[in-house]
């Protein structure tokens, strides 16, 4: 990605410009992800600018990623900042994908349903939907047979009752206890051309070890 440069905050868009994004710096957890340098928190950092390290990326045989935004909020909508918004190539902006809104983080109700996207960058308005746990998960990572997820900045916006939901709740443990997330698995796509896909097998080990790391 070249020379790194200083992160540039992401604005919120004009649809949402009355609330905020209540993802920023918040808990984040997901599927394996790329490299170490590469993990859920760089898609909540606010910076789309700085290259990799402004990015979460994961290759899982099943890819999500998990904000837990700490309190129940009213969410109004989402943003994502696809590979094109961090200067990649518009080939490995997310095609399809879902976000996903509990309040408990263990029964999920998918709020936006995306199936055809080319866009570096998505916005997503919903009916105000309560919620404290947001998941966005990754069903065809790429426009190609590429297989990784490369997402610069996921964005929930909203306004937060600002009241934390006790401690035992938490999006994460919730998440960590549940054999079945995410729900929405991964549709028919080509063969992966790529020989270094992490084994599956490894995804649920990771995001437990990720998942108690944020938590803390
Ligand atoms: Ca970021």
């Amino acid at each position: 990605m070249g020379v790194r440069q200083p992160s540039l905050l992401v604005s919120a868009p004009a649809a949402f410009a009355a609330d905020i994004n209540l993802a920023l710096d918040k808990p984040a957890t997901g599927s394996l992800a790329c490299a170490g340098a590469e993990g859920p928190e760089k898609a909540v950092n606010g910076g789309v600018a700085g290259g990799n390290g402004d990015k979460w990326c994961s290759t899982a045989s099943v890819e999500y990623l998990q904000v837990d935004l700490g309190a129940p909020a009213s969410i109004t909508g989402f943003t994502v900042e696809h590979a094109g918004a961090g200067g990649e190539a518009a080939t490995y902006n997310t095609k399809a994908f879902a976000v996903q809104l509990s309040s408990d983080g263990s029964t999920w109700t998918t709020a936006v349903s995306v199936t055809d996207n080319t866009a570096s960058t998505t916005t997503h308005p919903i009916t105000a939907a309560s919620a404290r746990c947001a998941k966005l998960v990754v069903t065809t990572p790429t426009q190609t047979a590429d297989p990784a997820a490369r997402i610069y900045e996921f964005e929930v916006y909203g306004a937060s009752s600002g009241t934390p939901a006790a401690a035992s709740s938490r999006c994460s443990t919730a998440s960590r206890s549940s054999a079945s997330t995410p729900a929405v698995t991964r549709s028919a796509t080509p063969a992966r051309g790529r020989a270094d896909v992490e084994p599956g097998h490894r995804v649920r080990e990771e995001a437990d070890r990720r998942g108690e790391g944020a938590d803390r």
